[in-house]
């Protein structure tokens, strides 16, 4: 088979986000749960020829075209692939500063200042029940927007542009914050890769 979907390389050490996300996690999230992400998907697509020519973007934008029998398998693993694959490069060792490229005055035009900003993606991955994703985005008519989305589910499954996402499953930070998920996700802000999310957000705009 020629057309797999492959797990991406971490870009880092497994140990080099601590304290914030520690060594034991990051091996477990990248090598088990996205790993397998990319199997269930791989396995999904076995016997649909034509769909494993597809970019992941492209299967997810449109699930709605994708045989019943599969589509909620695309979804979920297919949402936990793509998601996770951006997640590794949404994260850096020390962080990344907030870039000159426009975006900090994108958030403080939408969110009021940048801390209202972090306020209100913080409170999105807070209040998020369950299992799922925080998410900055750019929507269809280039406003930013913050939300959240319930398990796998990626925003380019709702027509739009993620630029920032953080994993707020248990499996992502239950080893060292166990229900602390609040110190999780003020944790993260000194990891975020600004960089990348600028880039995202020039290349959407
Ligand atoms: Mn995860």
């Amino acid at each position: 088979m020629s057309n797999l979907h492959v797990l991406p390389e971490l870009g880092f050490g497994f140990n080099e986000l601590e304290p914030v996300i520690d060594t034991k996690t990051m091996e477990i999230h990248h090598d088990k749960h996205h790993a397998t992400y990319v199997t269930n998907l791989n396995n999904t697509l076995a016997s649909y020829a034509d769909l494993q020519s597809k970019p992941i973007e492209a299967l997810l934008s449109n699930l709605e075209v994708l045989p019943e029998a599969i589509r909620t398998a695309v979804r979920n693993n297919g949402g936990g692939h793509f998601n996770h694959s951006h997640f590794w490069k949404w994260i850096t060792p020390g962080g990344a500063k907030m870039p000159a490229s426009g975006l900090e005055t994108e958030l403080t035009a939408t969110f009021g200042s940048f801390d209202g900003f972090v306020e209100k993606f913080s409170q999105a991955g807070m209040t998020r029940f369950g299992s799922g994703w925080a998410w900055l985005v750019m929507d269809r008519s280039k406003k930013l927007v913050v939300y959240s989305t319930p398990n796998q589910d990626s925003p380019i499954m709702d027509g739009l542009t993620p630029l920032l996402g953080l994993d707020v499953w248990e499996h992502a930070y239950y080893l060292n914050y166990q229900n602390r998920r609040a110190d999780y996700v003020k944790a993260f802000w000194s990891i975020v890769n600004w960089d990348y999310v600028g880039k995202l957000f020039q290349a959407a705009k």
